[in-house]
């Protein structure tokens, strides 16, 4: 079935929805519905929200969604969630504690709330969750929020793709040390203490203050997207620099949640003010046609090989008769 972009434009739940499974299946539909809806994105804030399972992401992101629904000041924003292979249900409320608050997000037209299921490969579901992201920028959502569980190289992807990244930590989670190995600080703008009802809340908060100031902020920000950024905060040793800063929160009844809200709003400030938002937006936008130019690069070799020759080439490898070199030449040849 073809889809309506005119309708998604519009701000139609169901023709989104239907992108979106179309996006998730990768289906040429959705490809092209994609390049038509692209012209109208570029204007969401696009928030990052990850830490490690359990740590209380889902509630968190559930909170914000009503706070930016329900602002202290200024007008209620239109959020979308995309939740990344929760392994915990993301049910709209369901997993929740504060139960009031989230039933007022049910049915709210204002919010529209996704899970995807991560199959395939890690690129596949990196293109599909900008897709998906893309599509809700062009349905006219303020606010995109994309939740996923943090495991390395996962949570450096969803830094690529988000404006503003919080990191989500919990107390009693076994090791204070965790954080350095997951190199978080590489990519949190703000760092989260979910749970902080929970004992060791202290710990958790001193060993992630020991971090950051181990770290060097300046190089921190701007190596924030690889390589590229790093020559740039190199000569720019003015620019003005964003220290993630730590807050506690208790996602099950909104503690700490309106703090939050104004390091999002800080920090969204920051990026504005500082060029920061244009290189991060031209560095997201160059890790997506990376993305995508390698994955048809080799789509349309392995396409245009003859058949069984990835497989021996791959045999004669193992049998040590090829080096890997060898056969990356020989296989560009033979085509
Ligand atoms: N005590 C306490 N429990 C919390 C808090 N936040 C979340 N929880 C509970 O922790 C459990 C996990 O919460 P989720 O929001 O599903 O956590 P998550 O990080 O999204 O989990 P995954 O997506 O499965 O990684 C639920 O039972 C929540 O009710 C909190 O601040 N304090
Ligand atoms: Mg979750």
């Amino acid at each position: 079935m073809s889809i309506d972009t005119k309708a998604v434009l519009a701000g139609e739940r169901l023709a989104l929805a239907r992108l979106l499974t179309q996006i998730e299946n990768q289906t040429e539909d959705g490809q092209r519905a994609l390049g038509e809806l692209f012209p109208h994105t570029g204007n969401a804030h696009l928030i990052g929200v990850t830490g490690a399972p359990g740590t209380g992401k889902s509630s968190l992101v559930n909170q914000l969604a009503y706070h930016f629904r329900n602002p202290a000041a200024g007008e209620p924003q239109r959020v979308a969630i995309v939740a990344v292979d929760p392994s915990s249900p993301f049910t709209g409320g369901a997993v929740l504690g504060d139960r009031i608050r989230m039933t007022a997000l049910i049915g709210d037209e204002g919010v529209f709330i996704r899970s995807m299921a991560s199959r395939g490969s890690l690129g596949g579901l990196a293109q599909n969750t900008a897709g998906v992201v893309q599509a809700y920028d062009a349905a006219g959502y303020e606010v995109i929020i994309i939740e996923t569980v943090g495991a390395g190289q996962s949570e450096v992807d969803i830094a690529r793709l988000a404006h503003t990244t919080l990191v989500v930590e919990a107390p009693g989670l076994g090791d204070d040390i965790q954080a350095i190995k997951a190199g978080i600080l590489e990519i949190a703008d703000i760092l989260v203490i979910n749970k902080a009802d929970r004992p060791g809340v202290e710990n958790t908060e001193r060993a992630l203050k020991n971090m950051l100031a181990l770290a060097h902020p300046v190089q921190r920000v701007f190596r924030h997207h690889g390589q590229r950024m790093e020559a740039q905060a190199v000569t720019d040793e003015s620019a003005p620099m964003w220290v993630p800063p730590i807050q506690r929160t208790v996602a099950t009844d909104g503690t700490g949640l309106p703090e939050m809200m104004e390091h999002i709003a800080a920090h969204r400030e920051f990026l504005q003010t500082s060029g920061d938002l244009e290189r991060r937006e031209r560095a997201r936008l160059a890790n997506e046609l990376d993305l995508r130019l390698r994955a048809t690069l080799t789509e349309n070799f392995q396409a245009g090989l003859k058949n069984g020759a990835y497989d021996e080439a791959l045999e004669a490898i193992v049998k040590r008769k090829l080096s890997p070199q060898e056969a990356v030449q020989k296989l560009l040849q033979s085509k």
